[in-house]
């Protein structure tokens, strides 16, 4: 018999309804479809019913299932968490970088220098899988204690074959291990490595020839994404690396306009990106032309933050039309965090997003930037029942209280991942999250 959950008497049930189809734009981010009072019920692993206290009382009360019952009275009720961008695969740390880049060194020429992305790329080359799979486990674990649910996750630090395939698997099999859902993107084209310095072209070729071909065949990544930028893949570089993606059914992405006004914003509407992300130096005609294409904007405001940079114009992007989404870009050289909700009071706070603009860009725009809107994103009937409860009384105190953790519980297609705070490690979420030898 399926199990009945029934998440009762929230303070607020925060839906963000009505964007399954499209990503909201515009005022529709403004519209996140808050019931005051409100329940929750839940069949296995979908939503069966949303509404109010009184209505779901009389829903319970025509079911013969058993059902467990959560009060949520004092506490709001969100869809789970997306993040649509991150490098969460890797070995090693650069906390080196930080007295660097105060004494006035730049990102981008640690990574000139061969640091930077390099850096990780070489201890991820020599990482095992059986290592990057118990590196990334702690990252998945904070990122759930966040009341993140679904992930992206880049390769990039491979930038052989071999590597970038170790590190999709790697993510594949985490996919299947812990809650958190993971969603994988080819992202071959993230610097040009050491050997292939003097010979770039060389590269793309061995990403173009090589890398794309076994990444499709093996179904190992669903997006391709390219770090656009000067100095590191050219605007016909990434044109024709996505392109050639696209050809082995991989959809692209696109680090655009991150640290120079390069074109990149303007590329992902020429070629119909499900998005570009970065955005800091976007142009305005780039902005228009993403806005006349779809193309999502997801911004990483937490990145900015961390390298002290100016951020995106997201006020300029939802007045153009462009639909918003967040993330927290988690990787260990411009954004070493997994706390997406400090992402979110940053978004406020440096990028002057509304409350309910940030929820939406957290969740349904987030679903639409990984091609998973229909499943989940919001609080509606039949899709994953994906929630975090917070516990704070209303959904403003969530980005007006900043960098405190007010994750109550998590609900991870209709089970208990997170409860007070805390990993649940029941026996049934071992059995079925975890395989054995690599959780102990
Ligand atoms: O490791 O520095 N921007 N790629 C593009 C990154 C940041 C990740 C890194
Ligand atoms: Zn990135």
């Amino acid at each position: 018999m399926t199990e009945i959950l029934y998440i009762k008497r929230a303070s607020q049930v925060i839906t963000v309804s009505g964007g399954s189809q499209k990503p909201k734009t515009g005022q529709e981010m403004s519209e996140i479809g808050v019931i005051e009072n409100g329940s929750v019920i839940v069949e296995g692993n979908q939503i069966r019913f949303v509404g109010s206290d009184r209505e779901a009382e009389k829903y319970v009360n025509t079911l013969s299932e058993p059902v467990t019952v959560i009060n949520a009275e004092g506490k709001i009720l969100t869809p789970g968490l997306i993040d649509p961008h991150t490098h969460i695969v890797f070995a090693g740390s650069r906390e080196k970088e930080l007295e660097m880049r105060l004494k006035g060194a730049k990102y981008i020429d640690i990574l000139k220098a061969g640091g930077g992305i390099l850096s990780t790329t070489t201890d991820t080359r020599k990482a095992s899988e059986e290592h990057l799979i118990e590196e990334t486990l702690k990252r998945l674990n904070r990122f759930l204690q966040y009341g993140v649910t679904t992930i992206e996750a880049k390769s990039g630090y491979g930038l052989t074959v071999e590597d970038e395939l170790k590190q999709l698997r790697v993510a594949k099999k985490l996919n299947k291990q812990h809650p958190i859902d993971l969603i994988s993107t080819f992202m071959g084209a993230h610097a040009v490595p050491a050997e292939y310095k003097e010979s770039p072209e060389e590269f793309v070729k061995l990403v173009v020839e090589e890398m794309l071909p076994q990444v499709a065949q093996e179904k190992l990544a669903e997006f391709c994404d390219v770090f656009c930028e000067e100095g590191v893949f050219t605007i016909e570089q990434s044109e024709y690396i996505l392109q050639e993606g696209k050809k082995w059914g991989l959809i692209p992405k696109i680090h655009a306009d991150e640290i120079v006004q390069f074109g990149g914003a303007e590329l992902a509407a020429k070629i119909g990106a499900i998005s570009a992300d970065h955005l800091l130096r976007a142009s305005e005609n780039g902005i228009k032309q993403m806005a006349e294409q779809g193309v999502i904007a997801v911004l990483l405001p937490g990145t900015a933050f961390f390298l002290m940079a100016e951020p995106a114009n997201a006020r300029k992007m939802i007045e153009l039309g462009v639909p918003v989404a967040l993330s927290t870009d988690r990787n260990p050289g411009s954004s070493p965090t997994e706390s997406l909700p400090f992402i979110m009071n940053l978004a406020c706070l440096t990028m002057k997003m509304t409350p309910e603009e940030v929820l939406t860009a957290c969740t349904i725009n987030a679903a639409h930037a990984i091609n998973r809107a229909s499943e989940i994103g919001s609080i509606e009937v039949d899709k994953k029942a994906d929630f975090v409860l917070f516990d704070a009384p209303n959904y403003q105190t969530l980005q007006y209280n900043y960098a405190v953790n007010l994750v109550d519980t998590v609900f991870k297609n209709g089970k208990v991942v997170v409860k007070g705070g805390a990993i649940v490690e029941s026996e049934e979420s071992l059995h079925q999250y975890s395989s054995a030898e690599n959780r102990h």
